[in-house]
This record gives structure tokens, C-alpha cells and sequence, in this order.
């Protein structure tokens, strides 16, 4: 079989069943071949002293002001730090370094961007839970997180903890659940976290079901953890009071695919969660995209349904619809307007049915 003829599924190259034969025509060979083995096998890569100390001194400083100390809990609070890259020059530099992108690049295949940074006091002391779950692309697989030691891990200072091998498990959908469905323009409302909790539960009965070991990551200073989307992962218990552990995790996606959030997405009933994202390296949107075609309308993060439409000279383009402008035709029905509209187009409608 010719290269042209090897069979290409969606997805991380890594991931697939050709894995063999792509990393021949990639041209991996020796320690690069081996690293991508290890990724694809075990879900995760660790890196000694990536980062020079000069930076990371730097990421902590700027890091510092920007924990919230009256808040226990939270995206700005004493533990933890969401998006510090909007503030903080150094958060940024860590998160957009050139060298990670090209080594995320190579296991890819795609264009990494960062899109989310969290840094990190204390230890989170978060349960397992696998980040595909809430940030996944279409086609699926192209999200790792890049976790940085910026002190000694110790037993003690909460470590990370993972389960080599299990970014194998395909992470529950909300219908996997059982939750019961959830219809978007109800009055009633949309609680977007109904699933967290489950989730959670169901994978740590899943990960003792299936046995995957529990490995808790004492690491010194300039450690790097890359973890694929679904790498079971979460922080240990602060096992010494009121002892640090600060780090930082960026997220990251590729470009040329969809940014979806797939626990708050329902596929049967065509709701997408799509995720407008910025690149936190240069500040630019990345748009969402089918193939070659940009979707347009993702102005916010929510809940969507996609149509397709042809432009004035037959092209074609995807668009997202947001819920908030589906017309919810129980209230459409009842107002006056309605009603009187309905009223006087009634002759024409019986004449045309006649
Ligand atoms: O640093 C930690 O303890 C966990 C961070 C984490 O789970 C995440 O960012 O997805």
C-alpha cells in the first residue's frame, strides 16, 4: 500500500490504529518515536527541568497578587488563580512557550494553542476526573493539559495524582449518566453542573472497576506533566496544614477543529456546547471549524444548534445558533400579536388550502 492509500481516521495521529506506519512516514525515529509510544500507551509524558528557573521565579511573582485570599474556593480565590495569562506576562510566556508547542505539534499533528491557564497556591485537592469530559474537540482527542511544578512536590503538599493509561476510558456522556434530558429554553432552567458530581462518581467506579494504578507525583521544582484529554487525573489530599504547592496547568487545544464541552452537550437532540477560545499566547480568537469551513455565530461559550446554509453563490457555511434565539413557540402562542397576526391571515390560509 502506498502512503497515499494509508487510511487517515479523524483524530490525533497518535491515536491511530495505523499508529505504526504514521510514525515511518513521520520520520520518528529513536528517543522522538519512543516518546510518542510512551504517549499514546500511558496518556501522559513527564518532562525534567524544561523551564529555566529564571521563569519560573518570575510566573510565581506575578502569580502571587492575583490569589484572592478571602474567597476559600473558587476561579479567583486563595487555592487558585483562573487566566492569570490575562494579567501576567510570565504566566503567559509559560503557557505559550515555543518548544512545548513544537514537541505538542509533533505528538499531534496540529497546531497547539493555549486557551485556559490555572495556577495554583495550594494543592487542589480536586477528585479524578478526566478534563475530555468538559473540554474535547470535533473531531475528538486534540486537548492535553501541561502541568508545571513551580515548587518540590512532596507527599505531603497535596500532589497531583493520575492513572497511567486510562485517557483509554472514553469519558461518560450526560445521557451516559442516565441523568434524564434537559431541554435548553425551558423556563425552568439549565443547571450546567448537574453532571460534575456524577461524573466524578461514575469514574471513580469505573477506575476501581478496571483496575488502572493510582500514581501520586512527587516531583522536584521545573517538573512538566503533559496529559492527554482523558488522563484520569486530580490533586491528593494537603496531608501538612497550610502547606504550599504551587504550580501551574495550561490547557490546551489545536487548531482546525471544534472546541466542545461535551458533558453539557447533547448529541441526539443536535445541542452543542461550543467554546469560543482565545489563543492565550497572542490574544486572537481561533475560530471553531468543520474541514475547511469556519463556523460562524460562536460569540459566546453556550449551548448551539448547527445549520447548514448556502451563501449567495452556493457555497456552502455552517452556522451556530445560539438557544437564546430559538423561539420558544409556547410563549410565541399565547401573546396578543400572535394571535391577532394568526387572525388576520386566516382567509389567505383557507384560500390557499381550498
Ligand atoms: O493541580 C491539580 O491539583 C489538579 C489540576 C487539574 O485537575 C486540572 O487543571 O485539570
Amino acid at each position: 500500500m502506498t502512503a497515499a492509500e494509508l487510511p487517515r481516521p479523524q483524530g490525533p495521529w497518535i491515536d491511530s490504529p495505523f499508529f505504526e506506519r504514521e510514525l515511518v512516514e513521520r520520520g520518528l525515529t529513536g528517543e522522538r518515536a519512543e516518546r510518542a509510544r510512551r504517549f499514546r500507551e500511558e496518556g501522559f509524558l513527564l518532562l525534567d527541568g524544561f523551564f529555566a528557573e529564571a521563569l519560573l521565579d518570575r510566573v510565581v511573582a506575578e502569580m502571587t497578587p492575583l490569589f484572592d485570599p478571602s474567597v476559600d474556593d473558587g476561579p479567583r480565590s486563595r487555592r487558585r488563580v483562573l487566566d492569570g495569562f490575562r494579567e501576567s506576562a510570565a504566566i503567559r510566556e509559560l503557557a505559550a512557550d515555543p518548544r512545548l508547542r513544537a514537541l505538542l505539534a509533533e505528538l499531534y499533528g496540529r497546531e497547539p494553542f493555549p486557551f485556559q491557564t490555572l495556577n495554583f497556591q495550594y494543592g487542589s485537592e480536586q477528585r479524578a476526573h478526566q478534563d475530555q469530559a468538559f473540554f474535547d474537540s470535533y473531531p475528538s482527542g486534540y486537548m492535553c493539559g501541561v502541568w508545571v511544578a513551580l515548587e518540590e512536590i512532596t507527599p505531603d503538599n497535596g500532589p497531583l495524582f493520575y492513572y497511567p493509561g486510562s485517557h483509554r476510558l472514553r469519558p461518560p456522556t450526560y445521557d451516559d449518566l442516565a441523568l434524564g434530558y434537559r431541554n435548553p429554553v425551558s423556563p425552568r432552567g439549565f443547571d450546567y453542573d448537574a453532571a460534575r458530581l456524577p461524573h466524578e462518581r461514575y469514574l471513580a467506579a469505573l477506575l476501581e472497576a478496571t483496575g488502572y494504578r493510582r500514581v501520586e507525583m512527587s516531583a522536584p521544582r521545573g517538573t512538566v506533566l503533559v496529559w492527554a484529554a482523558g488522563l484520569a487525573h486530580g490533586g491528593s489530599p494537603i496531608r501538612r496544614a497550610g502547606a504550599t504547592r504551587r504550580s501551574q496547568v495550561t490547557h490546551y487545544f489545536f487548531r482546525g477543529t471544534s472546541f466542545v464541552t461535551p458533558i453539557y452537550s447533547n448529541p441526539f437532540a443536535g445541542d452543542l456546547y461550543l467554546r469560543r477560545v482565545v489563543d492565550a499566547g497572542s490574544g486572537e480568537v481561533v475560530p471553531n471549524r468543520y474541514y475547511d469551513l469556519e463556523i460562524a455565530g460562536v460569540a459566546e461559550n453556550g449551548l448551539y444548534q448547527l445549520l447548514w446554509e448556502l451563501d449567495a453563490d452556493g457555497g456552502d457555511r455552517l452556522r451556530a445558533v445560539p438557544h437564546s434565539q430559538i423561539v420558544d413557540l409556547s410563549k410565541l402562542e399565547r401573546s396578543l400579536s400572535y394571535r391577532i397576526g394568526r387572525a388576520l391571515t386566516a382567509p389567505a390560509r383557507l384560500l390557499r388550502r381550498g
